[in-house]
């Protein structure tokens, strides 16, 4: 890249933003990475490339926070991916998830408008928007969410649509399908499954507990879905995009396939348990990719049966690692 760029990541420690960074760092950015502060260090993910990237502080809750970190890192692009995004989390916790996934979202617009209004705006936005709506769902299809996580993505999905139309911001909205990763939270399905195969495969464990084995998504790969977020901010015009494989499995599909990956049955060990239904679900997501793949060029390269392989491989590795370290103690 000749000219100078440089770019802000929210939720920089999450899954996505762990991606995202390296895949801006690669194309010659200079990164800042938005931290909040915890009790303890969570940069686990950030391992690989920590020494070429910046650390600011905010929070998503802190306007003023937002601003610093503006002025400091003095953005083109500011990438939005913090959020509070476990959809069981947002029924036990429901004005926190608002506070952070929907008037996060208002707060950073606000500061990006006093202090950087040029800067391109990315917003990470879902398909839990769709929720009850049948599939395939696209940019078209209307919103119908079923949890006050999806309910404050909806709000932050047209808080950047409105600031585009009223404020002739460069911000868009990205609307991603499920996409997974070794790298995923070990509370969302895919990684409870793949790091649950790992610990019964080293006889760690007999049983895994699932919810519903019925619900069905759209899963794609976490590094082919970063790559259509710095797409987006690459085009003449602002415009919102869907960001899917098209395919759809089950998690009783998942089950099947994550375990055979290890040689188990998974009839063998997966247990239903009541208490993992959720109090309204999202039964069927199919996203149709169309327009990304005809104005982003963007294709996923990562099918289903991969991702979860090398997701079962990593867990597998992981859990060895650790019962040898166990050992040598
Ligand atoms: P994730 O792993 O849960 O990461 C969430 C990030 O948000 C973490 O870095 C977290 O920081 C940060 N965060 C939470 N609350 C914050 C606050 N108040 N202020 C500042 N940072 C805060 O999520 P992900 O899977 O990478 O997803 C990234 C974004 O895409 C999220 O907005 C999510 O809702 C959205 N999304 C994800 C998917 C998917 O399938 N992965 C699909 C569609 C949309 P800590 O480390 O300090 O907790
Ligand atoms: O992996 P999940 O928790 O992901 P969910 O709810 O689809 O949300 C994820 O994807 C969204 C995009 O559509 C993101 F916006 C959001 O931030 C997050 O990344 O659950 C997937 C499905 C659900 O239908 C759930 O009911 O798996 C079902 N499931 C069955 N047993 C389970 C379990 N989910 C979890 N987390 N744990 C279970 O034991």
């Amino acid at each position: 890249m000749s000219q100078e760029r440089r770019a802000l990541v929210t939720g920089v420690t999450g899954q996505d933003g762990s991606y995202l960074v390296e895949h801006l760092l690669d194309q010659g950015y200079e990164v800042y990475g938005l931290v909040r502060r915890s009790s303890s260090a969570n940069l686990d993910r950030l391992d690989g490339v920590l020494d070429r990237l910046n650390l600011v502080n905010g929070d998503l809750l802190d306007q003023s926070s937002l601003m610093s970190a503006l002025k400091k890192a003095r953005p083109h692009e500011v990438y939005n991916l913090a959020a509070q995004s476990f959809v069981p989390t947002s029924w036990s916790e429901p004005v926190f998830t608002a506070e952070a996934t929907a008037l996060g979202v208002l707060r950073l617009l606000e500061a990006i408008r006093a202090v950087a209004p040029e800067a391109r705006f990315y917003q990470a936005s879902t398909s839990e928007m769709f929720g009850k709506t049948a599939p395939p769902q696209s940019e078209q299809s209307p919103f119908h969410p079923r949890s006050p996580y999806g309910v404050a993505k909806v709000y932050g999905h047209w808080a950047t649509v409105n600031y585009r139309e009223s404020y002739g911001m460069y911000a868009v909205s990205g609307i991603l399908f499920n996409h997974e990763s070794p790298r995923r939270g070990r509370e969302f399905v895919t990684r409870k499954v793949t790091r649950g195969v790992a610990r019964i495969a080293c006889g760690l464990e007999d049983e895994l507990r699932l919810g519903n084995l019925e619900a069905r998504r759209d899963w794609g790969y976490a590094g082919d879905y970063v790559r259509a977020m710095w797409l987006m901010l690459q085009q003449e015009e602002p415009c919102d995009y869907v960001i899917a494989t098209g395919q759809t499995h089950s998690v009783r599909e998942l089950c099947e396939v994550a375990f055979g990956c290890a040689g188990l049955d998974w009839e063998r060990h997966v247990r239903v348990d009541e208490e993992l239904l959720r109090p309204a679900e999202v039964d069927h997501l199919v996203g149709d990719p169309s327009r990304a793949r005809a104005e982003l060029g963007w294709e996923p390269e990562v099918g289903f049966e991969e991702l979860i392989q090398g997701m079962v491989e990593a867990d597998l590795e992981e859990t060895r690692r650790g019962l040898r370290a166990q050992q040598g103690s």
